[in-house]
This record gives C-alpha cells, sequence and structure tokens, in this order.
C-alpha cells in the first residue's frame, strides 16, 4: 500500500499523463508545489515499489499497478469533490478540503460515499429536499 505521500504523486503523475501523454519532474513538482529534488526523491522510490519505470533520459511511465491505483487515487478525489458539492460546501473550500480528507477514509467508506452520490444523483427531487434543510441551517 502507498503511503498518503506516494499517493499524492502516483495521483498527480496518473493525472499529468492523461492530460500530455507524459509526466515530467518539473510539471510533478509545480502541481504539488515541491522541490524538483524531492519529486526526483519519490520517484525512484516509487520505482523501487514497482508504481513505475523511471529512465533518465527517457521520462517515467506507470506500470499496470501504478495504472490501476493512479486511476483508483483520481476517482476518489473526484468522488470527493462531487459529494462536498452535493452537500453544499462552498466552490472556494472542495479542492482543499478533499486534500485533507482524502488519504484518511477507508475504501469502504469510499464505496458508500458513492452510493449516496448515487442516491442523490438519481432523482434531482432529493438533492433539492437537502436544500432546504441546507437554507433551514445557513440562516
Ligand atoms: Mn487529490
Amino acid at each position: 500500500m502507498p503511503t498518503p505521500s506516494m499517493e499524492d504523486y502516483i495521483e498527480q503523475i496518473y493525472l499529468l499523463i492523461e492530460e500530455k501523454g507524459y509526466a515530467r519532474v518539473s510539471d510533478i513538482a509545480g502541481n504539488l508545489s515541491v522541490h524538483p529534488s524531492s519529486v526526483t526523491k519519490m520517484v525512484q522510490k516509487l520505482d523501487q515499489e514497482e508504481y513505475l519505470v523511471y529512465e533518465k533520459y527517457r521520462g517515467l511511465i506507470l506500470t499496470p499497478n501504478g495504472k490501476k491505483i493512479g486511476k483508483r487515487l483520481v476517482y476518489r478525489h473526484e468522488l470527493l469533490e462531487k459529494m462536498l458539492r452535493l452537500i453544499g460546501v462552498k466552490e472556494e473550500n472542495i479542492y482543499h478540503d478533499v486534500e485533507g480528507i482524502e488519504h484518511h477514509l477507508s475504501w469502504n467508506a469510499i464505496d458508500r460515499i458513492g452510493d449516496l452520490v448515487e442516491y442523490f444523483e438519481e432523482s434531482p427531487k432529493r438533492v433539492e429536499e437537502l436544500e432546504v434543510i441546507q437554507k433551514k441551517n445557513t440562516k
């Protein structure tokens, strides 16, 4: 199992490869607001643990396991954003709140949150009912 910090890197690498087709150390450093030397260190660790293959001049590719995990991490992030948006959390708080909680929930909790999001997405009436309560409580 990757640590929370490893998860952040795998998630960003997966997103960069999805967006651009490749993930450069400088882009990873920029997206995670860390020094490039920290990225190099972590990338070597992720290579050792077989989440990716790092070749100094050819760049970096995720292994099938790294890809599978990256996909789940991106899904988890997006699901949590959806959930917070649904329950009425302010847009300006959503990204940082998700970054703060995503590593600390079990996959069991993620699956059940998935049910909750589905419950609301199935019927706009349920969302409206929740909004009535939100309005009452934010008066
Ligand atoms: Mn995230």
